[in-house]
């Protein structure tokens, strides 16, 4: 049986890197941090107890500070593949902490690599690379694209790109790097601006929030599907030889954009007014899709309130600007595709669906239905774990 150790196995895509390696019978180990509060929801639905001689998942008490511990670990698990995703992964937040971002997200690399070494055990690694190295560089980027980190938190992965290239080069390391565009999910992170809009309107159409504030409207994203990306993770790790590769869609498209079709797919739809800061989406009519999805005595209430022409849904709060912006992503996956086979099956579209109907059940609405089918079909093993944690 073959042993993986996780790093970041809490976040969106630890979670389902887990679910996969299990699937294909792997041993998987995952680090977790300490945490006052419980940070084990999203891998709650695969965990079984330990003394239990059917678990095949095991996770361990580190923290990407503390070499000892990591060193401790990987010399005693002796994993066949490291896949190292834990990170501070919020740009705009390593605009506020960008000593830390650069301990974790940068030095956080360095201290596995190390580690790796020091125990002198035979694995390979998978570094969680990024399209936000790529920050400047004008779309559409690939491999040989010049990095021009525009964050804290970029420059902190492109420190870690760069050391990962090094122990293959310096020490024969079997190191590969993923860079990966954004990718989402129904598990994505909540301060993340996809899942802060598709849960907004769960949240709306549940009476809880009655506006959304934004920043940036502009910026155009390479948004993809989380589970089929942890896919090409593993895929790296099996080719013939270590390599770095980009990982998206080869689509674009702004926040604006992902603003108009996730409130339009549950039947409100909005119109921009005003320009920069003065921004507003307001809405201009409501469908009668929508009726399906809210109780009627909520729907009564929110037709009178909120849900009715010229309410201003949306507004723009320039906390959520960055200092400095990246402003396009798109990538160029040509070489995924040649060498690995890979390539992304769910559209832009699709991915809006799946993760406004996730947010619609986890409220107790009713769904509008497209999206659950979707996932279903893709057989990405959802289960009432996605909507209940
Ligand atoms: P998340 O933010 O969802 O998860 C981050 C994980 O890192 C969590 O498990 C978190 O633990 C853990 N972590 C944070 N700080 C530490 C620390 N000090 N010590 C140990 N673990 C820590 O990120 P994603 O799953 O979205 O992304 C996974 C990786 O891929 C990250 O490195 C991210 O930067 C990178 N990436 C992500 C992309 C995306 O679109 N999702 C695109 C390209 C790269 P806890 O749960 O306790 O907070
Ligand atoms: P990103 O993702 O910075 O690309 O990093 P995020 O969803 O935070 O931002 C995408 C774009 O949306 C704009 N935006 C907002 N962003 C947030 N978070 N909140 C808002 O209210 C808002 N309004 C507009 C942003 O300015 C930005 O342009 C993600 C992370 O997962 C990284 O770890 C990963 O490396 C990259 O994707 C690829």
């Amino acid at each position: 049986m073959k042993k993986a150790l996780i790093t970041g196995i809490t976040g969106q895509d630890g979670s389902y890197l887990a679910e996969f390696l299990l699937s294909k019978g792997y041993e998987v180990h995952g680090i977790i941090r300490r945490s006052s509060t419980f940070n084990t929801h999203r891998i709650d639905h695969i965990y079984i107890d330990p003394h239990d001689p059917k678990a095949r998942l095991f996770l361990h008490y580190g923290d990407l500070s503390d070499s000892g511990q990591l060193t401790h670990l990987i010399y005693n698990i002796q994993p066949d593949e490291i896949y190292h995703l834990g990170a501070q992964s919020h740009v705009r937040v390593s605009f506020d902490i960008p000593e830390y971002t650069g301990d974790i997200t940068g030095l956080g690399t360095t201290r596995i690599l190390e580690a790796v070494r020091r125990s002198g055990i035979k694995t390979k690694f998978y570094q969680a690379s990024s399209s936000e190295m790529f920050g400047a560089s004008p779309p559409p980027q690939n491999e040989k694209t010049l990095f021009y980190p525009r964050s804290p938190y970029a420059a902190a992965k492109v420190y870690s790109y760069w050391m990962t290239v090094n122990y293959r080069e310096a020490y024969n390391l079997f190191a590969c790097n993923g860079i990966l565009f954004n990718h989402e999910s129904p598990r994505r992170g909540e301060t993340f601006v996809t899942r802060k809009i598709t849960r907004a309107i769960a949240h709306i159409l549940a009476g809880k929030q009655d506006k959304l504030y934004l920043g940036n409207l502009n910026a155009k994203r390479d948004w993809g599907f989380a589970p089929e990306y942890v896919e090409m993770m593993w895929l790296m790790l099996q080719a013939e030889e270590p390599d770095d590769y980009v990982v998206g869609t080869g689509e674009s498209h702004s926040v604006r954009e992902f603003v108009e079709k996730a409130f339009s797919y549950v039947g409100i739809n909005i119109q921009w007014h005003g320009k920069g800061v003065e921004e507003k989406g307001i809405v201009v009519s409501v469908d009668e899709r929508i009726l399906s999805t809210i109780q009627p005595p909520m729907l009564e209430k929110l037709k009178t309130t909120i849900l009715k022409p010229g309410y201003v849904l949306i507004e723009i709060d320039p906390k959520y600007f960055r200092p400095t912006e990246v402003e396009h992503l798109q990538a160029d996956i040509t070489k995924a595709k040649e060498k690995l086979g890979w390539q992304p099956r769910t559209t832009f579209e699709e991915l809006i669906m799946i993760m406004v109907d996730y947010d619609l059940k986890r409220l107790n609405l009713k769904p509008v239905g497209e999206g659950i089918k979707i996932s279903q079909d893709k057989g990405f093993g959802y289960t009432d774990h996605d909507v209940t944690y």
